[in-house]
C-alpha cells in the first residue's frame, strides 16, 4: 500500500456558502466516504488511492451546505468491504442512509444486517476504469433477495446504454441511475444520449436518476451551461424521479476539484420552481431512504 503522500485528494478545502439555500429537510443523495484508512484499509483491487476522508468532513460539508441529510454511497476503493460506509452511518445519528456494494452470494442473513445498520440499497458498478468485472449472471440473483422497499442503484457510461437494456429491465426492483448514465451533455437535451436515456425511464416507472455531476459531465467547467441545459428539461418532465448529490469527495477529480458551494448553486437552474426543488432535494430521496418519515 503506499503512503499517505501518494494518496490523492480530490475535493475543496474551503467549499464557498453557496447563495441558493436548500429546503428544510434538503437530502445530499449522493456522496461517498474514503476510509479513514488505519480502521477501513482500502481494497487490493482498488483503482485510485484516494486520502482519508471520512464521516466528520461529510456532515460537516452537509452543514456548511445547508443540506439536512446525506445518502452514503459505497466507493468502488472499497470494494465490497462497506465497513467505512456503515460507520459514517452509524455516526450520523440518523441522518445518513447507504448503499452497499455487496458480493452475488451475500447470505439473506448479511442483507438484513445491512438494513439494519441503514443500507437501502446495492450499487452495481460498470465503469471499466473503476472495476475490473461486473459479471452480470449472480447480480440479477442478488437483486431478487433484498430486502423489502430496496433498490438497485446503476452507474453506467452513455455507451454501454443499449447493450445493458435487457439487463436492466431483468432487474426486479426499481433502479436509480448515477449521473443519468453519464450523457454527452454537449449533445443537448435533444441529443441522442439525453434521447436514449429518456427512453430507458419511459420503458419502466421505477427508474429514478441523479441529475448530479455537472462537473464530471461537463468540461466546460463552471456555472456548467450544457449541463443546466440538458438536465432542466429531464427535471421537469420526470419530476418525481430526480434525485441530487454533491458526489463529495469526488473521486478521481483530483485535477478539476469542483467547488462544492458552486455545485449547490447549480440546483436552481436545474429545478427553477420551489415545487420543483422540494421534490428533488426532499420528496423523492425522502421516499426512497427515509420512507417510514414520509407524511409524518
Ligand atoms: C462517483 C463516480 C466515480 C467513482 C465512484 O465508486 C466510485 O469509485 O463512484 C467516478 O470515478 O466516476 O459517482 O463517485
Amino acid at each position: 500500500m503506499k503512503g499517505e503522500h501518494n494518496r490523492v485528494k480530490s475535493w475543496h478545502d474551503a467549499p464557498t456558502k453557496p447563495r441558493f439555500v436548500p429546503p428544510r429537510g434538503a437530502v445530499d443523495a449522493h456522496c461517498h466516504v474514503f476510509g479513514p484508512m488505519a480502521h477501513f484499509p482500502f481494497s487490493a483491487k482498488a483503482k485510485y488511492l484516494p486520502q482519508d476522508a471520512g464521516p466528520e468532513d461529510l456532515f460537516a460539508l452537509r452543514d456548511h451546505l445547508g443540506f439536512a441529510r446525506n445518502v452514503i454511497v459505497q466507493a468502488s476503493c472499497h470494494g465490497t468491504d462497506n465497513r467505512a460506509t456503515l460507520d459514517a452511518i452509524a455516526r450520523s445519528e440518523g441522518r445518513a442512509r447507504g448503499v452497499a456494494v455487496v458480493d452475488p452470494d451475500i447470505s439473506g442473513a448479511e442483507l438484513a444486517a445491512l438494513h439494519e445498520q441503514g443500507v437501502r440499497g446495492i450499487r452495481f458498478n460498470f465503469l471499466k476504469r473503476l472495476v475490473d468485472d461486473t459479471p452480470k449472471d449472480g447480480l440479477l440473483d442478488v437483486a431478487s433477495r433484498l430486502p423489502a422497499d430496496w433498490h438497485v442503484v446503476v452507474y453506467f457510461e452513455a455507451d454501454i446504454l443499449a447493450d445493458l437494456r435487457p439487463f436492466l429491465a431483468a432487474i426486479p426492483v426499481p433502479l436509480v441511475i448515477d449521473h443519468m448514465g453519464r450523457p454527452d451533455v454537449a449533445q443537448g437535451p435533444d441529443g441522442p444520449d439525453m434521447r436514449a436515456f429518456r427512453s430507458l425511464l419511459d420503458s419502466r416507472g421505477d427508474i429514478w436518476f441523479k441529475a448530479s455531476c455537472p462537473d464530471r459531465l461537463d468540461p466546460a467547467g463552471a456555472p456548467w451551461h450544457d449541463f443546466v441545459r440538458s438536465v432542466a428539461p429531464l427535471v421537469a418532465d420526470y419530476p418525481d424521479r430526480a434525485l441530487w448529490g454533491t458526489d463529495w469527495p469526488h473521486p478521481n477529480m483530483q485535477a478539476a476539484i469542483p467547488d462544492d458551494g458552486a455545485l449547490v448553486d447549480v440546483i436552481p437552474y436545474i429545478a427553477p420552481t420551489e415545487a420543483l426543488i422540494r421534490r428533488l432535494l426532499v420528496d423523492n430521496p425522502m421516499r426512497l431512504y427515509w420512507p417510514e418519515l414520509v407524511g409524518r
